[in-house]
């Protein structure tokens, strides 16, 4: 049997809250200017600098509790697309003790009323663009408006905006009573292996455990470079939330926000920010390839570029490499992981691989039997170690399902480990996931819509590569009811 184990030694993981974690002193925050912009709105330009973070999310931390009533342990759910004070929202209620619950802006009715009953979520903020959609949902679950929040300074409905009920004084951190190590800090959604959308259990430890990885990781005999990261991944979704929130506030590294994905938009403010990094998916690396648009932009401030949530072929490596030549490093992860797990650092890898394991992280690779397999053998990965899941929220079968007894965690997805390149490479997913440019699909969700057509007798939906976007894309087979059949075979 093999556990593969990283190459890199393995970081100790303190037990203490997020909130305190990103807001007390390290090696960067210690060194570096706290009053510069941090987090900038790529549309406006208007910033928020380290100190007005920590200010901010301190006093709204108190905010939540003494003037809203809520309680250690409540579960807020969030659904907007990237603002600029997201990270002061996150961090005021993890210092309010509260556990996030964030979700896709551009879900349907269905998939805010899943994931709000589900979270059982007690207070949930949004934009006032969905209010009505939200509205209709929380009314019919008994949410009341005065548990509705806003991003943004107008009263709608009934719904406050968070930013006035900041409270007078700051919270005083560390934070007494909170259990890192236990303690849940985000309820992400994910379908995991099979079926819809499941709550994803991830404590405090996770997203330490995580940051501290990636930065034990990074090689340490590098010149200090002054990083601006593009932020266009979304702040709901784990890539983004680790990559353009915690990671980047933990090193005191400017973010530059995009609401959504917009081509000319990023190309014009990698040239006005000159920025150095950003996340990328594979759609967006073919779109930078490929576009016309984005040849008309100097993009040439950028010297690394991280993709990740679904395969990016060579082909692609290559033809991205003439227009921008950044070092591109890919790396896989998991919502169920807290982000990457597997990932070819700054060091770079083999075109293809998904690199080498984080520190602390132990990985198996077993076949259809559970049986143990060893180097260059094809099979499932199996995780273990600290970024990695607590569980799913009220749901043993799924646990049950996704853990042995000896805590290793199930993936779906099948690779290898290549001995001649000493990395890992991932080749198929076994898992019932469709990724559309990164986001995950629930074949499971799809076939219940197409199953509520009176028309439809059965249906299976599965995901089909599409090479030159570089993602797939759900297709539906369906069998259609006897009646409708014979009418069909009788037309001419
Ligand atoms: O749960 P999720 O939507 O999560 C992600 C996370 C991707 C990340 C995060 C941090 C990184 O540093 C990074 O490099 C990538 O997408 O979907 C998880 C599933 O997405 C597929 C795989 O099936 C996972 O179970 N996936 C993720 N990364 C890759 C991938 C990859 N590099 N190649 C192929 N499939």
């Amino acid at each position: 049997m093999v556990i593969y184990r990283s190459t890199v030694p393995s970081v100790p993981i303190p037990n203490i809250d997020l909130f305190s974690f990103i807001l007390g002193s390290n090696e960067y925050n210690q060194t570096k200017d706290l009053n510069t912009p941090l987090a900038i709105e790529g549309e406006t330009g208007k910033s928020l600098s380290w100190n007005d973070i920590r200010e901010q999310s301190s006093l709204l931390a108190t905010g939540w509790t003494q003037n809203v009533g809520l309680k250690q342990g409540d579960i807020v759910a969030v659904f907007a697309p990237n603002q600029l004070d997201h990270s002061v929202l996150y961090l005021s209620l993890l210092g309010a003790k509260c556990t996030i619950s964030p979700g896709n802006p551009a879900y349907t009715e269905a998939e805010f009323e899943h994931q709000i009953a589900n979270s059982q979520s007690t207070a949930l903020v949004t934009v006032p663009g969905l209010l009505p959609v939200i509205l209709k949902i929380t009314d019919k679950l008994g949410l009341p408006r005065s548990r509705i929040f806003l991003f943004g300074d107008k009263q709608v409905d009934g719904c406050r905006p968070f930013n006035s009920i900041k409270g007078n004084v700051m919270v005083q951190y560390p934070l007494q009573g909170v259990d890192g190590y236990n303690d849940t800090a985000f309820l992400s959604y994910s379908s995991g292996t099979t079926g819809l959308a499941k709550g994803v259990m991830l404590t405090h430890k996770n997203f330490i455990a995580q940051i501290l990885q990636t930065v034990q990781a990074e090689p340490k005999d590098e010149e200090p470079v002054h990083d601006v990261i593009l932020g266009f991944l979304p702040f709901y979704h784990i890539y983004g939330l680790t990559s353009l929130i915690f990671n980047a506030y933990y090193k005191v590294t400017p973010v530059v926000i995009m609401a959504r994905y917009d081509l000319e938009l990023l190309c014009q403010l990698v040239e006005k920010h000159k920025v150095t990094m950003a996340s990328i998916v594979p759609p967006v690396a073919v779109h930078l390839a490929k576009s016309p648009i984005a040849a008309k932009y100097d993009m040439s401030s950028i010297r690394l570029l991280g993709c990740g949530a679904a395969p990016l072929s060579k082909e692609h490596i290559e033809s991205l490499a003439k227009r921008i030549p950044a070092k591109l490093v890919q790396g896989y992860g998991m919502t169920e992981t807290t982000s990457g797990v597997i990932s070819q650092g700054l060091q770079g890898g083999v075109a293809g691989s998904i690199g080498i394991l984080s520190p602390n992280i132990e990985c198996k690779i077993v076949n259809e039997h559970g049986k143990e397999l060893g180097d260059d053998e094809e099979g499932e990965f199996l995780f273990r170690g600290p970024s990695i899941m607590k569980g799913y929220f009220n749901n043993d079968k799924a646990n049950a399902e996704t853990f042995t007894l000896d805590g290793w965690m199930r993936t779906g997805d099948v690779g290898k480990f290549d001995t001649k390149s000493g990395e890992f490479f991932i080749l198929d997913r076994i898992k019932e996931l469709i990724k559309y440019k990164g986001f995950q699909v629930a074949p499971a969700e799809l076939e219940a819509i197409l199953m509520g057509l009176d028309i439809v007798a059965d249906c299976c939906v599965v995901g089909l590569y599409d090479e030159s976007q570089a993602t797939e894309i759900p297709r539906a087979y369906v069998v259609l009811q006897p009646t409708v059949e014979a009418k069909i075979r009788k037309c001419p």
